[in-house]
């Protein structure tokens, strides 16, 4: 059976996890990062040299990095759904999962300020700053949600699944945020989806 190693509050993690239940495939799931460890030890570090998760496991067959988990998953059990047949449609979809990282860029501060640090401690500045730069950033994908439901076309596919994921985060911290109407009537696409209200929009911890 499909194993995964990795806590449910990472939004890496969730990456993958969503895109399991979207597809509907049995699994184990093994609690690892932060809090729970396991990702220093001896076995893991053999699977993940880098001690992050997610990690899988598919019939002896390990892989790390969230997005090619995504990508793996989504060729072997999603053509037609999670991974577009036509190759310019999964083109769009694999510039939408690379271009998260850019995003990420931005908004890591945020997230990592107002979540993940003591009140005390916050680099207000650096938050605002990340705050800023990921609005500008969403300006983008929200002007490219003009005339498509989903970021690959009206399809919802493996392309929605990184950045779904973040902007999660985004629409649920306690931020001021510019109106974006097409990125919001996009993200209420991904809330009304059983798997993305299970694994994706969970309280922030
Ligand atoms: N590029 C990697 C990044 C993985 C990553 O940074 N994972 C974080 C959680 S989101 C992690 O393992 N943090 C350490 C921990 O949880 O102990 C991926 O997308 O899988």
């Amino acid at each position: 059976m499909l194993k995964i190693w990795g806590r449910t509050n990472s939004v890496n993690v969730k990456k993958a996890l969503w895109c399991i239940e979207e597809l509907g495939l049995q699994y184990e799931r093994v609690d690892a990062g932060m809090q729970y460890g396991v990702v220093n030890t001896p076995e893991y570090r053999k699977m993940n040299p880098n001690g992050l998760v997610p990690t899988i496991e598919d019939d002896g067959f390990v892989l790390w990095e969230s997005h090619s988990i995504v990508r793996y998953l989504a060729a072997k059990h999603g053509a037609g759904t999670l991974w577009p047949r036509d190759e310019r449609t999964r083109a769009d979809a694999n510039r939408w999962m690379d271009w998260t990282f850019t995003f990420l860029n931005a908004f890591r501060p945020v997230f990592w300020g107002l979540v993940r640090t003591p009140a005390e401690k916050r680099d207000l500045s650096a938050i605002e700053e990340g705050r800023k730069k990921s609005a500008e950033l969403l300006g983008m994908l929200d002007r490219a949600l003009v005339e498509r439901k989903y970021v690959a076309g009206d399809a919802f596919c493996m392309g929605d699944i990184p950045i779904g994921c973040h902007a999660q985060l985004w629409m649920r911290l306690p931020i001021e945020r510019p109106g974006l109407p097409n990125l919001e009537a996009w993200f209420e696409r991904l809330c009304e989806r059983p798997a993305y209200r299970k694994i994706v929009d969970i309280p922030l911890t």
